[in-house]
């Protein structure tokens, strides 16, 4: 058993959407299971906020912006490689709400990220052009954390991402493992996206852990229960 500290440990919910979820616009195999796990997460922390990718029309990581390029493919951009996807996460559409299932109540602050045409964002630090920020490092660090937990979608993408982040400004982290689901795609050298996205976690000294190891809760400044 691991004993939260209301003070100090925050929850990240990363990208829980319906766009990444079956029937969405890239799906996420098994992705809503993360719903109920990540709910019952939200009950044992005092501080949590989340994730959520917002692409406008046009994004230059979709696919369709790239005539002959297929999702999943990948384009040079003036930052780098980037990774093509179907068009998600629109602004403003059902698809890239917070998953309607979520409890939402729970949610301190919302952290929007890939809303710039020509940039996307995996992290939800600073995105994939390694310069523009998102605030939630100086978030975290107003409101004391010390220890982030990270939770959501998809492990090999934004998870992996946030919490290489994470690891990266010193907050100690780890990834509830069983709170997250992974596209796992194929990579070249026969290997997958998980993989790498593990291999690269453990390098950074992130760690997981499971939801049912986690306890302890109330609001900060109260006894934990
Ligand atoms: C994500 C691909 C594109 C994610 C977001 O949330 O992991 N993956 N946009
Ligand atoms: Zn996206």
């Amino acid at each position: 058993m691991m004993r939260l500290d209301p003070e100090s440990d925050v929850l990240i919910v990363v990208d829980v959407q319906p766009d990444f979820m079956p029937g969405g616009a890239l799906p996420v195999p098994d992705g809503d299971a993360v719903v109920p796990v990540a709910n019952r997460l939200l009950a044992h922390f005092a501080q949590a906020v989340a994730t959520q990718d917002w692409h406008p029309p046009g994004h230059l990581s979709f696919a369709s912006q790239h005539p002959g390029v297929p999702p999943f493919g990948t384009v040079r951009l003036p930052y780098g490689e980037q990774t093509v996807w179907p068009d998600h996460c629109l602004i403003g559409s059902p698809g890239a709400a917070l998953h309607p299932g979520l409890d939402q109540a729970r949610l301190r602050a919302v952290f929007r990220k890939g809303f710039r045409r020509a940039v996307d964002s995996y992290s939800g630090f600073v995105e994939n052009d390694r310069v523009t920020r998102t605030g939630l490092d100086g978030y975290l660090r107003e409101v004391g954390a010390k220890r982030v937990f990270l939770c959501g979608l998809a492990t090999d993408f934004c998870v992996a991402a946030t919490a290489l982040g994470a690891a990266e400004r010193g907050f100690e982290t780890l990834v509830v493992s069983d709170a997250c689901r992974a596209i796992a795609a194929p990579l070249p050298d026969g290997s997958s996206t998980l993989e790498a996205a593990w291999t690269a976690l453990q390098a950074a000294g992130v760690r997981t852990v499971q939801s049912q190891e986690l306890h302890g809760g109330g609001e900060p400044g109260s006894p934990s229960a």
